[in-house]
């Protein structure tokens, strides 16, 4: 019999291009995958791991049913016995402990779903915790602490106006590979190079000359976890060459005195010193961003993961403000929210472990390992972790197992058993995205961060694989269970009972589920439409474009209405900088790690399909500049050993002449040796770099709780057959 062919438009959530693809089915099954070339913001674009998303959804190893360890073996077990044995402890464990308790982790590759993760969180809520970890703190929760105190919200973001820039420096960022972040950019390069099309000019600050440079732009050259120093440099500098716009600073802005002392000991001349971009080179970047008809300074990851990325992000967007490139053509524009949820008004949080902040209603996830070792009150005892391994992709990952492993209830939610799910109690069977109905959400729907500015609906293009479950609905039966209201709402709880009685009334194709009433819901309060409208725009709806001119005096959430350019935290801390700056300055000769991502990989996910990992693929490596192993005696493809934090690990060696002397990089997101549930990851080779990260409350960063990834201090050395 030949069976029906369909084809459905909907978009990726592997990252935040967000790209508009055409799928083809068949019998619950994906025969194809194609750029949507009429998407409003893709146009056709999309990247090879979109495109091969079927080796996941159908891969042989999606959990197809609930898994509960038994006397060390996972066995399988109904979702009856998995939810009420779960809620029973859970039940337990609150009644006893409290709601702190309780925490989860919330991993990546979910955080582009909407419902899962609002009802996660409501999951949360209802057992009064708030102990939610994320990899925020792994990526981007500097953005988030800095966007609180100088713009008044984290969600008030800024990116470049890339298509009338004139003049763009991106600072620790590789689009060719990853496509940025804090802006949906599909087909980033194309709309890079066309800065220079049009006569503009594009720098880029990174330690490697990456595949984005090679492409377009001048590259710069920075010392691994110096760019506070550069900021504070090219700060100066702007003051000097009278680049600020002191009407525009007057009506807008605070604190401009405060931020002139703080940069004044820090002359391009001497922060040159540590960074060791040369001074007329920094001279020249900052007379022709202040020339430029519209000019951008952005950063990414590769600066968020370092020592001090909250303070180079205000040094940043103090420097975007004061010369008149914030708010304006070609400069960098707020982002303007699609859908403005409320932004929590509760008093701000800090940990039990050290006092540290949370950073937009999450807990950092380098504390995570205290907080479930450490006795006491709000010990965590239970944890649920949905998408996520953190095992491979949080830091101090010897110390995260030993905690992982002491946990009296640990529930892992995802759609394969992962590293993480080897240390489970239960591990429960999620969706595919390709299985669920969505929206964009956070940076999209939340925070507006687009230069084309649109929002998409996608009905769910697959029936979910085997028993799998919606991941609300997993939350909305713990709860009950649990004996707890959804939300700590009983008027949530009874509509989510009715709700569940109804579904399982209704045939499936008549009932409408409670992910799509939210969305409708939600859509209808953003003035989009429900659903039943959005269905029929299968290429996206562009919205509003975001404009200059109506942030300053108008959006900003700060009480004073006006940027803060000198917060008094950040300006106390400014001044640990000269202790900072005589530490480089004898470090010079250390070398130190970074992070580096890869066309083929994907964190920790994308090694479990073999097109991705074929011949020499199947491991990370050290890259490491050739006068850098020559000095150690290291050979290409030999084994070497890289040690920090009382760890090390064994990779084979890669020479890397792209990367400034100095530096070595080790991709993140391998060693799957022991994944007995990834049947082709396991067979890959490679460490896991987080073996060697820093976590504790020591080792992150005070004000955003952002993990040291980047910049790590550590010793490399030919590894001796045989010891590890
Ligand atoms: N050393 C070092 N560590 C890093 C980084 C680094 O640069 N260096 N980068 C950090 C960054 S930026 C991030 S974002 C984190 C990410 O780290 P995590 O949040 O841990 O996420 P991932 O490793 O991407 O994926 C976790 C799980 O999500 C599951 N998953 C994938 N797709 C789906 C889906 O559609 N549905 C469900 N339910 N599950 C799915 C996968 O099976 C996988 O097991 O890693 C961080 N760790
Ligand atoms: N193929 C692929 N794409 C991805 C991902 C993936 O794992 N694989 N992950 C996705 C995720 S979760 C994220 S958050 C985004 C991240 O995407 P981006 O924010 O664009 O960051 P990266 O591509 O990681 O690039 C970081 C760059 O910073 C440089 N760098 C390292 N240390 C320093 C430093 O101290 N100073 C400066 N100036 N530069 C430094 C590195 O050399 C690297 O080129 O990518 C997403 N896209
Ligand atoms: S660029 Fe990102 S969103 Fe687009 S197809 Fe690739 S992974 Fe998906
Ligand atoms: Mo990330």
């Amino acid at each position: 019999m030949v069976s029906q062919q369909t084809q459905k438009k909907t978009f990726c959530r592997i990252c935040e291009a967000q790209c508009g693809l055409v799928v083809t089915t068949a019998d619950a099954r994906v025969l194809n995958i194609e750029p949507n070339k009429d998407h409003v913001a893709s146009k056709g674009y999309a990247c090879i791991k979109g495109l091969r998303m079927a080796d996941f959804v159908h891969s042989s190893d999606r959990l197809t049913t609930p898994l509960k360890k038994v006397d060390g073996e996972f066995v399988p077990v109904s979702w009856e016995q998995a939810i009420t044995e779960i809620g029973a402890k859970l039940k337990a464990i609150h009644a006893q402990h409290g709601g702190e308790s309780i925490a989860a982790y919330m991993g990546n590759p979910i955080g582009f779903s909407i419902w899962p993760t609002m009802m996660m969180t409501h999951f949360l809520k209802a057992f009064q915790a708030h102990k939610l970890f994320t990899p925020g703190t792994q990526d981007c929760a500097n953005k988030f602490a800095g966007g609180e105190r100088l713009f008044g919200s984290p969600n008030d973001q800024v990116f470049p106006d890339i298509d009338h820039t004139q003049f763009l420096i991106a600072v620790g960022t590789n689009p060719v590979i990853s496509k940025m972040s804090f802006i949906s950019l599909p087909n980033p390069m194309q709309r890079i190079e066309a800065i220079e099309e049009r006569g503009g000019k594009v720098y880029w600050v990174n330690p490697r000359r990456t595949e984005s440079a090679k492409r377009v732009g001048e590259h710069v050259p920075i010392r691994a976890d110096t760019d506070v120093f550069f900021m504070l440099g090219f700060l100066h500098e702007v003051i000097q060459q009278g680049g600020v716009k002191a009407e525009r600073v007057a009506s807008y802005m605070n604190g401009y005195e405060s931020l002139v002392e703080v940069c004044k000991p820090w002359p391009i001349e001497r922060v040159a010193e540590v960074t060791r971009i040369p001074a007329d080179t920094l001279r020249e970047m900052v007379s022709g961003y202040l020339a430029a008809d519209g000019a951008a300074l952005y950063f990414s990851t590769g600066v968020n993961q370092g020592s001090a990325g909250l303070l180079v992000y205000w040094l940043q967007e103090a420097i975007n403000a004061i010369t008149g490139n914030l708010d304006r053509r070609g400069g960098v524009l707020a982002g303007k929210a699609v859908i403005a949820l409320p932004v929590s008004m509760e008093a701000a949080r800090v940990s039990r472990i050290d006092a540290v902040p949370y950073v937009n209603s999450t807990i950092p996830a380098g504390i995570m390992a205290d907080e479930i070792l450490e006795p006491g009150q709000g010990q965590v005892r239970a944890m649920f972790n949905m998408s996520g391994n953190p095992l491979l992709t949080c830091a101090d990952s010897q110390r995260l197992e030993q905690a992982l492993g002491s946990l009296e209830l640990f529930v892992c939610i995802d759609i394969v058993r992962n590293e993480t799910a080897e240390l489970a109690d239960y591990i429960l069977p999620g969706l595919h995205s390709l299985e669920r109905a969505d929206i964009p959400f956070y940076f999209f729907t939340l925070m507006g961060l687009m230069p084309d500015r649109s929002f998409s609906y996608t009905d769910a293009v697959l029936p979910a694989a085997g028993d799998s479950r919606d991941e609300g609905l997993i939350f909305r039966q713990l709860c009950k269970a649990a004996g707890r209201p959804v939300g700590g709402s009983r008027l949530l709880q009874w509509c989510s009972n009715l709700g569940e009685f109804f579904g399982k009334l209704l045939p499936a194709s008549v009932s409408t589920s409670a992910d799509i009433l939210f969305i409708s819901m939600l859509a209808r309060s953003a003035g989009l439409g429900g659903v039943r409208g959005l269905r029929r725009q299968v290429d996206g709806v562009l919205l509003e474009p975001n404009q200059p001119g109506d942030y300053l005096g108008q959006r900003v959430k700060t009480p004073s209405g006006k940027i803060e350019l000198a917060p008094a935290d950040l300006v106390a801390r400014a001044e640990e900088l000269e202790a900072r700056f005589a530490r480089e300055l004898v470090d010079a000769d250390q070398l130190k790690l970074i992070q580096k991502r890869e066309r083929f990989t994907h964190n920790s996910w994308a090694h479990n399909a073999r097109a991705f990992i074929k011949g020499e693929r199947n491991t990370n490596y050290l890259y490491i500049h050739p006068d850098d192993a020559a000095f150690r005696n290291l050979k290409e493809a030999e084994m070497a050993t890289v040690a920090a934090n009382g760890q090390s690990i064994q990779v084979p060696v890669r020479f890397d002449a792209d990367l400034q002397p100095g530096t070595v990089s080790v991709p993140h997101g391998w060693g799957h040796q022991k994944a007995a549930g990834l049947s082709v990851a396991r067979e890959t080779l490679g460490a896991n770099v987080n073996v060697i990260t820093p976590s504790g409350p020591d080792s992150i960063e005070p004000g955003s709780g952002m993990s040291h990834m980047n910049g790590v201090p550590v010793e490399v050395s030919a590894a001796l057959p045989g010891v590890s």
